[in-house]
């Protein structure tokens, strides 16, 4: 199937027919009548495998409603009922990046984001993927931590943010793993799609990150990243859409190569941090801290 349109910023008419031969008919309608989808797709499809035919960039601004209930992503199109669908597009933030002068940079209270993962689970290529940075082969695990600094802008707020790559505490010095979480604003949970285990032990990370992090808004200022989409899978997408669905967050496939999906990631996540901490970085935001030592 080709490249499907997008889908307007309006909400366009969704309609959905069991055909014979475990197949659906779905049509997607814009306001205007123009036509975003007209495809046979396999009835037991997900409403995410539609949100990814709708939209492949961005599959997590769409949203499926019927009546007033946002349909869950793991719900088959075979089980809709005859309600009718419509989908909408998620207004979201513009952030862009931002070019501090360094005295104003050093003043700035650094707000943190983790990346949590097993290793090799891809979180550093991840987070140089965020920055702009090219990928790397090389297979070297890092020695517990990395990290990067960056800036970024929301309308009036500025804000300077300390992205942490941190893999299984085991591989933190015990004087760390306490003070590490502390006071983070929130986190991304990084699996390998083509390494099982990474998926595996992603529950006790994040529980870990729960038990570290008492606050609600850093436990749910998320995002859930399946790395290595372009190799062989070991981890199913109903897997996955049902971590997604416990942990109540949205999720994004990622290639770090070539960086398919990563912005994508990104955004979601400092969306979700602009409208949680709704007056960190605006103009009257006193710093908290001075000067921190930053890449
Ligand atoms: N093909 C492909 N390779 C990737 C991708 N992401 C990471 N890699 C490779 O996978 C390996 C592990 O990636 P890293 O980013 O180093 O993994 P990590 O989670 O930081 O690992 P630790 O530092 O050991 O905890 C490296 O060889 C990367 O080059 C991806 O999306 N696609
Ligand atoms: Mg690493």
């Amino acid at each position: 199937m080709g490249e499907a349109p997008h889908a307007s910023d309006n909400v366009s008419d969704v309609s959905v027919k069991l055909l014979p031969g475990q197949k659906v008919a779905v049509k997607v309608l814009h306001p205007s009548g123009e036509v975003a989808l007209d495809a046979e797709l396999a009835a037991s499809s997900t409403i995410w495998q539609l949100q990814n035919h709708l939209s492949k960039e961005s599959p997590n601004q769409l949203a499926f409603l019927q009546g007033e209930q946002v349909l869950a992503r793991h719900k088959k199109l075979q089980d809709l009922g005859v309600e009718p669908l419509c989908v909408v597009r998620k207004a979201r933030k513009l952030v862009s990046p931002w070019a501090p002068p360094q005295e104003m940079s050093n003043i700035m209270k650094l707000q943190k984001c983790i990346i949590l993962g097993e290793a090799f689970a891809g979180k550093t290529q991840f987070l140089r993927a965020i920055c702009g940075d090219s990928f790397s082969k090389d297979p070297s695990a890092s020695c517990g931590l990395d990290f990067r600094v960056l800036h970024v802008e929301h309308e009036d707020r500025k804000v300077k943010l300390k992205i942490w790559s941190a893999r299984g505490m085991e591989a933190l010095p015990a004087c760390f793993r306490t003070t590490f979480f502390e006071s983070a604003e929130g986190y991304f949970a990084v699996f390998s799609l083509a390494k099982r285990d990474t998926f595996e032990k992603l529950r006790d990370l994040v529980s870990h990150f729960n038990q570290e992090v008492p606050d609600e808004l850093a436990q749910h200022c998320r995002c859930l990243v399946g790395t290595h989409k372009d190799l062989a899978r070991e981890v199913r997408e109903e897997e996955v859409l049902q971590l997604a669905e416990e942990m109540q967050c949205p999720y994004h496939e990622v290639c770090n190569k070539s960086r398919e999906g990563v912005d994508d990631a990104w955004i979601t996540w400092l969306d979700q941090y602009f409208t949680m901490y709704e007056d960190v970085g605006a103009e009257t935001d006193e710093p908290a801290y001075p000067a921190e030592e930053s890449s």
